[in-house]
């Protein structure tokens, strides 16, 4: 083979990446990974130079939500990898495919007390689902093909491969490991026909669709199952458009912690079907706290043990494959016994269009945003308050088109989340909406989009404030604790970057300025006043609320 011959370790182990298919790698050298650095400069991937480990990993771990393919950061050895852990910890527990790299001190330095030498393969074990130390180049196609299968595996998740720098430096004569697809296996006849059975005979059966069935591209099979079967439909907030909000039987999303319409489906309902659910997201006692329901697990993997999700039948495999034979098999139900539900959130979605009140309250941001947006272009959603909103009331037609990290629920995804959704869909428009203080968070990374010539909108949700948590606070206490902080200027923080800045000052300009932005070659940042008065409102609302069912 002509591309054989003995090479340095370091162009090895790009070679396996390349044989991985990568496309980008996210990161920040270190002296640790000179060799590796060099490498990848004959190489058709290209490296994204950031400002912050940790915006590398959050962008590697949208680029892998998005695509379904492992995104790649990379980091030096102790601080870098600090800083790299929250995004590798969010990937992993949100299950995007991620594949994380750190330079290392040489094996020689490694058992004493060293400079910036930590036990990275120790540390990253709690937060991948398989953590590795090259302890000689010989291992290398190994220790990266292991990598990729595993991250790219059901549950996809996080992996972690150490690579010190004395052995990056070696020579060897070796190849990467043939690239094979895993595929899943088909789900068992019995059991397919037990969940049918359980499914037909139900008086009153709905659906949880979860973040299992956008890895799994199960989203036509999970709507032609709920057309043909006639079973309403809730999501979690992660699997946000895996049935377009416009079919029927969608109820929106589940997961606000408080009481919500879409409940009073759980509360009404005798046999709950979970497909593709990652318990991480929403936790059963929310939404089953009576434990008495029958529960039908349709997931590529077993389910986890919890004492709120007592399974009554597993339907283990493809979810495709599951959802098209139980449909199949399952009797139709009739009627639509939750449609006021869902005309209840409608109406919540409507109420406030035309709302001139400012600061701009959260429902009518949202409105705006989606009047703006294509239903295909890309929202990447911070964690706070605005979450809760977006999730709650942002209609999504496709899936992946609102990303939200709520299983691991890390604040600062938004920003470079979103410049790994425009690395991947470059002819999508992309939009972070973002609280303050998130935004704050990872806004060094506007840089890198700048840098990078990309176009983006930044949208800021400023109470000046931790919003979600002064909300839980005046919930339970009545009184906000330590939650309020000032901004700088965004507008001219925007163009000191070189972005351009927005501020809004009355209602209406909203509208306009976000189509503005969205038409804007290259990136801005909208600094938007919002109302969080609302959050005690729907709070209140929800709690006084008897069910419409
Ligand atoms: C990295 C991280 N730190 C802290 C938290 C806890 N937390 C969740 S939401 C929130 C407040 C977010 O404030 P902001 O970004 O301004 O959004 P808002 O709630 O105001 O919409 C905090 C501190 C978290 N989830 N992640």
């Amino acid at each position: 083979m002509s591309d054989r011959g003995a090479m340095k370790a370091a162009k090895l182990f790009v070679r396996c990446l390349e044989n991985e298919g990568i496309e980008y790698i996210f990161g920040i050298p270190g002296e640790e990974n000179l060799d590796l650095m060099d490498a990848l400069l004959d190489s058709s991937i290209k490296f994204i130079v950031v400002r912050h480990e940790q915006g590398a990993a959050f962008m590697a771990d949208v680029y892998g939500r998005l695509t379904g393919k492992a995104g790649v950061c990379l980091s030096t050895l102790g601080p870098g990898a600090t800083n790299l852990i929250t995004g590798v910890a969010d990937a992993n527990m949100d299950h995007a495919p991620l594949v994380a790299i750190a330079g290392q001190a040489g094996t020689y330095r490694l058992h004493k007390e060293s400079h910036q030498v930590l036990d990275l393969e120790q540390m990253f074990a709690s937060v991948t689902k398989y953590s590795s130390r090259l302890l000689t180049p010989n291992t290398i196609p190994e220790v990266v093909r292991k990598a990729f299968k595993l991250a790219q595996t059901e549950k996809t998740g996080a992996t972690f491969i150490e690579f010190p720098e004395n052995i990056a430096k070696m020579e060897i004569d070796d190849v990467p490991l043939p690239v094979k697809q895993t595929t899943v296996p088909e789900p068992s006849a019995d059991r397919i026909a037990l969940a049918a059975e359980i499914i037909s005979k139900a008086r009153a059966p709905l659906i949880l669709a979860g973040n299992g069935v956008v890895r799994a591209r199960a989203w036509q099979q999970l709507a032609d199952f709920a057309g043909r079967l006639n079973i309403p439909v809730a999501n979690t907030f992660m699997a946000k458009g895996v049935l377009p909000f416009r079919h029927p039987m969608a109820l929106g999303s589940a997961g606000l912690q408080s009481k919500d319409y879409v409940n009073c489906g759980f509360d009404d309902a005798d046999v709950i079907i979970c497909v593709g659910y990652d318990l991480v997201e929403y936790h059963p006692y929310l939404w089953h706290p009576t434990r008495d329901r029958t529960i039908v697990h349709i997931d590529s993997t077993y389910a986890e043990v919890d004492a709120y999700y007592p399974v009554a039948v597993g339907v283990v495999g493809d979810i495709k494959q599951s959802l098209i034979r139980v449909g199949q098999l399952a009797t139709p139900h009739q009627g639509h016994r939750l449609r006021t539900l869902r005309e209840a959130l409608i109406s919540e979605m409507n109420a406030c269009s035309n709302d001139m009140s400012f600061p701009v309250k959260p429902q009518k941001i949202i409105w705006d945003l989606r009047t703006a947006m294509e239903l295909e272009d890309i929202v990447i959603c911070d964690v706070g308050a605005h979450k809760m909103w977006m999730a709650r009331m942002f209609r999504c037609e496709y899936p992946n088109t609102c990303i939200i990290s709520n299983g691991f629920a890390a604040m600062g995804i938004a920003v470079p989340g979103a410049i790994a959704a425009k690395l991947a869909y470059p002819e999508r428009k992309v939009v972070a909406v973002t609280g303050d203080a998130g935004f704050m968070m990872n806004s060094q990374e506007i840089e890198t989009a700048v840098r990078l010539g990309l176009s983006l909108v930044v949208l800021i949700w400023n109470d000046s404030g931790y919003g979600l948590i002064k909300w839980k606070q005046l919930n339970q206490f009545g009184r906000p604790a330590h939650v309020d902080f000032t901004n700088p200027d965004f507008v001219k923080y925007a163009e000191a970057f070189g972005a351009k800045g927005y501020r809004i000052n009355q209602v209406s300009e909203l509208l306009p300025t976000l189509r503005e932005a969205l038409q804007y070659q290259g990136v801005s940042i909208i600094d938007c006043p919002v109302d969080y008065a609302e959050n005690l409102k729907l709070t209140a609302k929800l709690g006084e609320m008897v069910c419409p069912v």
